[in-house]
């Protein structure tokens, strides 16, 4: 009997040696030890192999700091992938080497200038999709979005957000109807229909955590968030991802994360 496929699919992308020279907004620079951020994420592809998915590793762009953070390039849902256009003008030719991967599994949709999105600022719970309105995420890039996925039974929902990078900074889903949310920076109303968990108020950026099946990723980092989601039933796996915070990545940014179809 043939082995089954996994039923997930991960599109990670190895850490560039120039990662040091990275785009920076919320958080301080500091310098990279590019060794151990590839360390860690040998470590992070680890835990996605452990929980079922099939990694697909590109190799590191040396030119490009930002393209371990494959999320930001598209979006993924069952019936398509958009391309986004990122917000950093630095970081609009990742794509390029992403878009013939995602093609071998979805039909491919592009964002077009002037618009831009940031895939970190993308957070899908169902067919309800939330945007969040960052400094790289425009209104012409939201509408382009709406009017790729609405055909297809999904609302689009933009979001408020401050001091912070991405929505996804701000909340993620841990279940179908539960989020983790860091109240500063954005609004709690906008996710007034499901279960909210707060991060600690001690780990601000706790609340990018990446949902796989039942587990949830996060980083080892914030220990009393990962409490609160287990006292709440969650499983959560620590993966150490602290030489790629400095380059304000996080978890879900690491990863494009999607249903194998049939
Ligand atoms: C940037 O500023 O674009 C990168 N240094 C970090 C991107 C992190 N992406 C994400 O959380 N989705």
């Amino acid at each position: 009997m043939p082995t089954p496929s996994p039923e997930r699919i991960a599109l990670i992308r190895d850490v560039s040696p120039d990662m040091g020279a990275c785009e920076l907004s919320y958080v301080e620079r500091e310098p990279v030890d590019v060794e151990r951020a590839r360390m860690q994420h040998a470590g992070y592809r680890e835990v996605l192999e452990r929980l079922g998915c099939e990694v697909i590793a590109l190799d590191a762009e040396p030119s490009m700091p930002d393209a371990v953070f494959v999320e930001d390039t598209a979006v993924v849902v069952d019936e398509l992938a958009v391309m986004t256009r990122p917000g950093a003008a630095s970081r609009r030719a990742e794509g390029a080497s992403i878009a013939p991967v995602l093609a071998r599994f979805r039909p491919l949709r592009n964002i077009e200038a002037p618009g831009t999105i940031d895939g970190g600022d993308v957070l899908c719970i169902g067919r309800q999709v939330y945007v969040g309105q960052s400094h790289r995420t425009n209104a012409e890039g939201i509408a382009q979005l709406r009017a790729l996925l609405a055909p297809h039974g999904y609302t689009v929902t933009p979001v408020p957000l401050r001091d912070c990078l991405h929505l996804k900074s701000a909340v993620t889903a841990v279940s179908d109807t539960t989020v983790l949310l860091q109240p500063d920076w954005t609004t709690p109303e906008a996710f007034a229909g499901y279960r909210v968990i707060e991060v600690d108020p001690s780990e601000p950026h706790a609340a990018n955590v990446l949902r796989i099946g039942d587990s949830v990723v996060m980083p080892a980092s914030f220990p009393r968030t990962r409490a609160r989601l287990e006292a709440a039933g969650i499983d959560v796996v620590p993966v150490a991802l602290d030489e790629l915070q400095k380059a304000e990545g996080a978890t879900t940014c690491c990863s494009i994360v999607f249903a194998r179809m049939a």
